[in-house]
C-alpha cells in the first residue's frame, strides 16, 4: 500500500505587526506536533508568513515589498527548513514571492513543495487572482490581489514526492474545475492548497452564509471528479478585524472529508492517505482515457449555436 500521512497545519490569525521570526516559530511548533503524530508531509496555508496584506490599499513599493520574500529560504525562514529537515518532514508553504525575471521584478502568490531532505521539489504561482486593482473605499476591507500580484506563469504542475504524484494550487484556484482537471490529466494523487477566505464577500454579501459550504463543495467535487486526495488548509479566524473561514480539511478521492479542523486557530489535522484509493476511481468511473470525450465537447458547443434572443 502506498500511503502518505499528511498534516494540514491550519493557522489562526497573523497580526500585521507579527514578525516573520514569530510566525516561523508557530510553524515550527506545528512541525513538531506533525512529527509526533507520524506525518510525512505538512501543508501550510496561502501567504503563511504574514497577515493577508491584500486587504489594505498601499501605494509605496517599499511598504508592499515588505510582505514579500526575495529568497527562499531567507534569513527568517531558514529555521523552518532546518527543523523540517531535522524532523524528516516534507512540507508545502505559501508565501509572497519577489522574483527577478530578466530586467523586471515580478510579484507572485506562491507555494513551494520541499522534500524531507530540504530540497525544493516544486513551485506553483497562483493563476486565479481574485479581487480588484484600485482602491474601493465603499468596501469594509479591500481584496487587492490583482494589484499586488502578477498572474502565475508556471501552470499547474505535478511532482513525484513520497511515492505519489503531488500537485498544488492556491485559494481561489480551488473554485475552478479546470484547476483540478489539468492536474488530474497528469495523474495527480494529492492536491495541496492553502486559503485565506473572508466570511464576508463585499461584491455579493448574499453568499456569506454559504462560505463554508462553497469551500467544501469546490474541494470535494475537485477530489471526486479527478480521483485525488485534496488537502485544503486555512488561515482563519479574526485577522485584523476581518473574519476568515476555517474548516481546513483532508478529502479522499471518494469526495468524502476524512479530517476537518474544529477551531479557528492554529490546529493540525492529520490523515493517513492511501494513494492507491485513487486507482479505484481512476480505473473505473474516471478512467479519462476510456470515458472522456473532449473531441466531442466542441462539436456540441458549435451545434448549440448562439443563445436564443431573450
Ligand atoms: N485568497 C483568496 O483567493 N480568497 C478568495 C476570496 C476573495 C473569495 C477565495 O476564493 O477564497
Amino acid at each position: 500500500m502506498r500511503t502518505i500521512t499528511v498534516g494540514g497545519a491550519q493557522l489562526g490569525p497573523i497580526a500585521r505587526d507579527e514578525s516573520r521570526a514569530a510566525v516561523v516559530m508557530r510553524l515550527i511548533v506545528m512541525l513538531r506536533e506533525a512529527r509526533a503524530r507520524d506525518c510525512d508531509l505538512v501543508v501550510f496555508p496561502e501567504l503563511a508568513l504574514t497577515t493577508f496584506f491584500p486587504r489594505w490599499f498601499m501605494t509605496l513599493p517599499a511598504e508592499i515589498d515588505a510582505f514579500f520574500e526575495s529568497e527562499m529560504p531567507g534569513r527568517d525562514t531558514k529555521p523552518l527548513f532546518d527543523e523540517a529537515r531535522r524532523l524528516g518532514l516534507a512540507f508545502c508553504l505559501g508565501y509572497a514571492e519577489l522574483a527577478e525575471e530578466g530586467a523586471t521584478t515580478k510579484h507572485y502568490n506562491t507555494s513551494i513543495l520541499v522534500d524531507a531532505a530540504g530540497r525544493l521539489v516544486g513551485k506553483y504561482r497562483k493563476i486565479h487572482l481574485p479581487g480588484h486593482v484600485e482602491h474601493e473605499p465603499a468596501r469594509p476591507f479591500q481584496h487587492l490581489e490583482k494589484r499586488y500580484f502578477d498572474v502565475g506563469n508556471l501552470g499547474f504542475g505535478v511532482w513525484r514526492l513520497l511515492g505519489g504524484l503531488v500537485g498544488m494550487c492556491i485559494c481561489n484556484d480551488r473554485r475552478w474545475p479546470e484547476t483540478y482537471r489539468v492536474m488530474g490529466l497528469q495523474g495527480v494523487e494529492m492536491v495541496l492548497l492553502g486559503y485565506n477566505t473572508p466570511v464576508h464577500h463585499p461584491p455579493a454579501p448574499e453568499h456569506d452564509l454559504l462560505a463554508n459550504f462553497h469551500n467544501r463543495l469546490a474541494m470535494q467535487a475537485g477530489a471526486y471528479q479527478n480521483a485525488t486526495w485534496v488537502v485544503g488548509v486555512a488561515k482563519c479566524g479574526r485577522e485584523e478585524g476581518v473574519d476568515q473561514i476555517g474548516q481546513s480539511q483532508i478529502i479522499a478521492p471518494s469526495g468524502e472529508t476524512v479530517a476537518m479542523a474544529a477551531t479557528l486557530g492554529d490546529e493540525l489535522i492529520v490523515a493517513r492517505c492511501d494513494l492507491d484509493l485513487c486507482r479505484s476511481y481512476k480505473t473505473t468511473v474516471f478512467d479519462f482515457a476510456r470515458h472522456r470525450r473532449p473531441e466531442h465537447y466542441r462539436l456540441i458547443v458549435d451545434r448549440t449555436g448562439p443563445l436564443p434572443p431573450a
